[in-house]
């Protein structure tokens, strides 16, 4: 009855008992005194017991011992006619990381409902429980935003130049038909949100401020310094100086306005709220912002993008809640709640975790899923960096180095899939699949616990898993183990 509910409703369903009846298959015993995300397993010959302190450990409990099961176990229609042997077994299991992260953007290309939903189904697979969408960049604004309704009737949709190279640099003329692109609504969100949540999920929602923000001012012009009419851009925009003017105080009503709607929807601690790649040339010469750096005392236009994000800082804190942005709002002086997500290599979150924040991990080298796996000539077309399926399971959020103070300030770490070269579900699931399964094991395992070549042996089973749900993952994973030269 249980276990073919697995891939669907898993321990959200199950009514928990301190001693369950004798002729249950599977019982759940409650511990209060476990961590939160903690689980054991007791396989014996006539029962399985999972204890736990709640939900979470009781589902991580389940989809180990989903994962003892047959394959077949992943096909609801083999279900009746298979043999369910299952190893004996006693596992004591809980993670290293509290942060166990994928970051999905859906703003290069758009996912709909229904492949975040199953992107969910995975994480929860794999034990991870941070689904970061990165629902704005220049290219899409994807959430339903009800006071502003233009970033979506506008900023949602982009020329289609699918049939261009996304790095074609492609501008597209103003009042050209935009027909590229989709949204969430505030009810499709609240179901992501659920649906995760009933998974141990939590969804971190990403507003992206003061840059990759073209499909904002394509929506609203005035929030831009000059206010310059502009399409929402269809490829590769670079440098980006189209950004948000923090001179004028419409700005900021702006961003609160926004991100009250977003905090609604997403119970998350932390809200991100991106802070990268702000090339600030409109600053030095617009009159608002000169008006503002002088007014505030302020050395340079660096200072003035963490006067910005300060700003965000305190609102966002004032409701409760924890900023964390990309490691480039470090520069000009971090804002004191401020937690810091570190993608420039390891640099920032040492810097950040030394000063007393906290830190997700998330460096290009070892967790950038748009890079390539495997040669340039066999693969489909990516960013052009190398992340082999090794690489990914070598990573380590902590550095060696760190004091045990700084260690404490690591979160955990996240994989980041950015689409520019993802137009469809296939391809997003070629880049994900098996990688997340090595960063999963990366972010949850102890150090001792860790072992390559134990784990590209065990990968294959996953192989025939994905296999039977459908997902098209690397099948080149295991050329990747060997070094290829990408020169
Ligand atoms: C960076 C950008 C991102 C882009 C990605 C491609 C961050 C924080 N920013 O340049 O918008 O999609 O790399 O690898 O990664």
């Amino acid at each position: 009855v249980l276990l073919d509910k697995f891939s669907k409703a898993a321990a959200w369903d199950l009514e928990v008992v301190d001693t369950a009846p004798k002729n249950n298959f599977v019982q759940l015993s409650l511990d209060a005194a476990m961590e939160d995300e903690a689980y054991t397993l007791k396989v014996s010959e006539d029962k399985v017991v999972i204890t736990a302190k709640g939900k979470v450990g009781f589902l991580y409990g389940l989809e180990s011992v989903r994962q003892l099961l047959p394959v077949s176990i992943e096909s609801n229609e083999l279900v009746a006619n298979v043999n369910w042997d299952i190893p004996t077994v006693e596992i004591t299991d809980s993670p290293r990381f509290k942060w166990r992260g994928f970051m999905m953007d859906v703003s290069r290309h758009f996912f709909d409902k229904e492949y975040i939903l199953a992107t969910i189904d995975q994480l929860a697979f794999l034990k991870m429980n941070t689904l970061h969408l990165h629902l704005v960049d220049d290219q899409g604004w994807r959430i339903e935003i009800k006071k502003y309704p233009k970033l979506t009737e506008v900023g949602a949709f982009r020329v289609d130049q699918e049939d261009k190279h996304w790095d074609a640099r492609f501008t597209p003329e103003l009042g050209e038909k935009a027909t590229y692109g989709g949204f969430y609504t505030q009810e499709d969100i609240k179901e992501i949100v659920a649906y995760a949540t009933s998974k141990g999920i939590n969804v971190v929602p990403e507003i992206e401020l003061p840059a990759h923000v073209m499909s904002a001012i394509a929506s609203y012009p005035e929030l831009s310094c000059f206010q310059k009419p502009i399409m929402v851009p269809s490829g590769g925009v670079w440098p980006i100086t189209e950004i948000y003017c923090p001179g004028k105080e419409t700005t900021f009503e702006f961003l609160e306005n926004v991100l009250t709607e977003v905090m609604e929807l997403f119970p998350s601690q932390y809200i991100h709220v991106g802070g990268d790649e702000a090339t600030k040339t409109n600053w030095k010469v617009c009159p608002d912002c000169k008006r503002r750096v002088k007014e505030e005392d302020l050395a340079n236009v660096e200072e003035l993008q963490s006067y910005f994000i300060r700003r965000m800082e305190r609102f966002i804190s004032s409701n409760g809640r924890t900023l964390i942005g990309w490691d480039e709002i470090l520069e000009g002086g971090l804002a004191p709640g401020a937690a810091v997500m570190s993608w420039r290599g390891f640099k920032g979150g040492i810097e950040a975790s030394e000063a007393g924040h906290d830190v997700v991990m998330t460096p290009t080298s070892h967790s950038y899923f748009d890079y390539y796996q495997g040669s340039r000539e066999a693969e489909p077309m990516a960013w052009g960096g190398y992340l082999p399926l090794s690489k990914v399971y070598e990573f380590d959020p902590v550095v060696e180095g760190m004091t045990p103070e700084q260690a404490k300030h690591v979160l955990g770490g996240q994989a980041n899939m950015w689409t520019e070269f993802m137009p469809d579900n296939a391809q997003a699931q070629y880049m994900t699949y098996p990688r997340l399964a090595a960063m999963a094991e990366a972010v949850w395992s102890t150090k001792a616990n860790k072992d390559w070549v134990d784990f590209s042996q065990r990968v294959v089973s996953l192989f025939d898993r994905y296999d039977i749900m459908g997902i098209n993952y690397a099948k080149s994973a295991y050329q990747v183990t060997t070094e290829v030269n990408v020169d």
